[in-house]
């Protein structure tokens, strides 16, 4: 055969026979993960599902997103899942664990396995050799039900890797460099494999720095084979046991081949406000910078955090610069303290924060107005730090702390040798911060805690033959669902409230929205290019469907948010000629007849008195999916669930 790594774990877990791009593919799901802020969601909908159990190998609740309790909600949700991992026999990660996608890479990644989490960058544990998917929080709800997963087989590039990064350039910097090439859509549709010689000089946290960043591009997933480093990862977690060896066949067989030459690298930023505006870091050096934020799940790694302590060992950050660190995981944090490292940090001026997501989700350490605010995190759109009119700048920990000393954008380069950081050979392993699953018997009598703020699941009805109704809002392209549903503090307490978060909607792209969604009974949203892309959070689809949104109409779809899209039962459309998207205007009046959804549908804009041609880009189940109102009324209609 000449299988690379994606085709090989496919076949593994196919229960479908297809492998070829485009084609729908069932593969079944070893592992799941969600977190407090998908995973209210994800609960209610297992819990609707009727089932005493998860049926899969592990499945985890992560508390990490929501962790600043300015109110009940957060507190309240977070027993909720408590009560709802130990009722159906999942793991709970609890609060100050640390992020999902750290703990899980540390404490529970097998190479070879699949893993379907409601994260969008659930892919980091890619940096393992697993085959690792963001999805909505349905979707894990389904897996947990023993449901095999539906996806379109990915093509499959491989980003081949050669020589070796020069001082100072890190992990990040490779990612950065993939998405100054390939832009925010260039990985739609596709899996990237690494390989080549010069992956094995990377390490499995810096291999999951670029795994977790693959999210960012659009692609489905990002995998590295399973090897030496590996299995030095995995020992030293004191998880050897779980090592197996995995790599492509020699005469693998690629669909598009990515090169890179490591040494040819140097230190990158991502400017506002995306992710792909990235240029080397000395084209902006000078810019004096308000804030730095080193943490999320892409850099707050043992090596990354060390790293940063080793560069602000002895100094003192400027007066003009609010530094913040949030170590990824405990074990992370744990780590520091005994080595002294978190001494440095703190000597240095540094505001230590728990291990969560924190700042990057805007959970606190919002920026002042304008400012500009230099992270280690992977997503930088417009206003996902709190602050709308900041500028946030994505860097490595290298440049965000030599940065922090100087006051200024700095390129690290000029500053002689960069530190030397040894991966530990043996990581504290206990887990006395995570719930095992309850034995049966036991699990079945916990009751679930159940806050004020917890409503119950909206439904909607069948898909109407017709659909009629006005625009409600026309918007460009790369609408990310941070527009569409927006995070931070205020509005994430609202996770578990459709009816409450529903009035965000929209709320920073055009606050009246909600009011004109609300006066027309509903209607439809036109959009440009990579709708939806961003996030996993199914909210940017549940709260549009609970204002009666119907359809969505795009040139095109990220594909995380076009699932969530098809699971509440709101209908993607795409343009078949994207020049007709100039026609249709806020407000325009429009009929779509869909028929079986088969093939073109016309819509009529009766404002223009014009017909514009659509494809819904259905498959046969999704179809089936949209036609009953979305998965949940859909797969407990096919009564297959077994109650075992
Ligand atoms: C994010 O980074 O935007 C989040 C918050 O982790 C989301 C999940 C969510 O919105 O709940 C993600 O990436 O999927
Ligand atoms: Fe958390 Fe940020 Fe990672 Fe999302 S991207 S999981 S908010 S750390």
């Amino acid at each position: 055969m000449a299988d690379n790594l994606v085709e090989k774990i496919l076949k593994a877990h196919s229960v479908s026979d297809q492998t070829r791009p485009g084609e729908p593919l069932a593969i079944s799901i070893d592992q799941t993960l969600f977190h407090d802020a998908t995973g209210t969601m994800a609960a209610l909908q297992f819990e609707a599902l009727s089932l005493p159990r998860v049926k899969t190998k592990l499945s985890v609740v992560y508390i990490d997103h929501n962790t600043l309790q300015v109110g009940f909600e957060n507190a309240d949700d977070h027993l909720f899942l408590q009560s709802f991992a130990a009722r159906y026999g999942l793991y709970f990660s609890r609060p100050g664990n640390g992020i999902c996608h750290q703990v899980h890479l540390e404490r529970f990644a097998i190479p070879g396995q699949t893993l379907l989490g409601a994260d969008s960058h659930t892919p980091t544990c890619g940096g393992m050799g697993m085959f690792s998917v963001g999805v909505g929080g349905l979707d894990v709800a389904l897996a947990m039900s023993g449901e095999p997963f539906c996806m379109k087989m990915p093509q499959v590039v491989q980003v081949r890797l050669s020589g070796r990064l020069s001082p100072w350039v890190s992990a990040k910097d490779i990612i950065l460099e993939l998405l100054l090439r390939y832009t925010v859509k260039g990985g739609v549709g596709k899996a990237l494999e690494y390989g080549g010689p010069g992956m094995s000089t990377l390490s499995v946290p810096e291999r999951a720095t670029i795994a977790n960043m693959g999210a960012e591009l659009g692609a489905t997933t990002s995998i590295f084979p399973s090897d030496a480093m590996t299995r030095a990862f995995l020992k030293s977690q004191r998880r050897g046991q779980d090592w197996i060896p995995l790599s492509p066949d020699a005469d693998a067989r690629y669909d598009e081949i990515w090169e890179i030459d490591l040494g040819s690298l140097e230190p990158l930023i991502a400017q506002p406000h995306s992710p792909d505006k990235v240029c080397p870091v000395r084209d902006i050096e000078g810019l004096k910078v308000d804030q730095v934020m080193i943490g999320s799940c892409t850099n707050s790694s043992f090596k990354d955090l060390m790293t940063v302590a080793s560069i602000l060992k002895g100094k003192t950050i400027s007066p003009n610069v609010s530094l913040v660190i949030s170590p990824g995981s405990r074990q992370v944090l744990k780590m520091l303290s005994l080595n002294g490292a978190l001494a440095d940090l703190i000597e240095s001026g540094a505001r230590i924060l728990e291990s969560c997501c924190g700042p990057c989700i805007g959970m606190g350490q919002a920026p002042c107005t304008n400012g500009v605010s230099l992270r280690t995190i992977n997503r930088n759109f417009k206003g996902r730090s709190g602050t709308q009119s900041a500028l946030v700048y994505l860097v490595s920990p290298e440049v965000a702390a030599v940065s922090a000393i100087k006051g200024s954008i700095a390129d690290p380069r000029t500053l002689g040798d960069p530190p030397r950081i040894h991966l530990p050979e043996d990581y504290p392993g206990e887990d006395n911060m995570i719930l095992s699953p309850l034995l049966a018997d036991k699990a079945e009598k916990t009751e679930l805690i159940r806050g004020p703020n917890i409503k119950p699941l909206p439904l909607k009805e069948p898909l109407p033959r017709r659909l009629t109704g006005r625009v409600l809002i026309k918007l460009g392209d790369h609408v990310s669902t941070d527009d569409i549903l927006p995070s931070g503090a205020k509005v994430l307490a609202l996770r578990s409230n459709i009816p409450a978060i529903s009035q965000y909607v929209f709320e920073n792209t055009d606050p009246t929205f909600v009011k004109r969604a609300k006066e027309s009974a509903g209607g439809f949203i036109v959009a440009g290019s990579n709708y939806g892309q961003g996030s996993s959070r199914e909210h940017a689809a549940i709260g549009p469907m609970f204002l009666g949104v119907k359809a969505v109409v795009a040139k095109s779809f990220a594909r995380i948010h076009m699932a969530n899209l098809i699971n509440f039962g709101i209908l993607p459309l795409m343009f078949k000629d994207e020049g007709d998207y100039q026609i249709i205007e806020q407000g325009d009046e429009i009929d779509i007849e869909l028929g079986e959804l088969e093939s073109t549908v016309v819509l009529i804009d009766k404002t223009k008195n014009k017909e514009i041609s659509l494809t819904p880009v259905l498959n046969e189940r999704e179809r089936m999916i949209v036609k009953n109102g979305g998965a949940l009324p859909y797969v407990k209609g096919l009564g297959k669930l077994q109650k075992s």
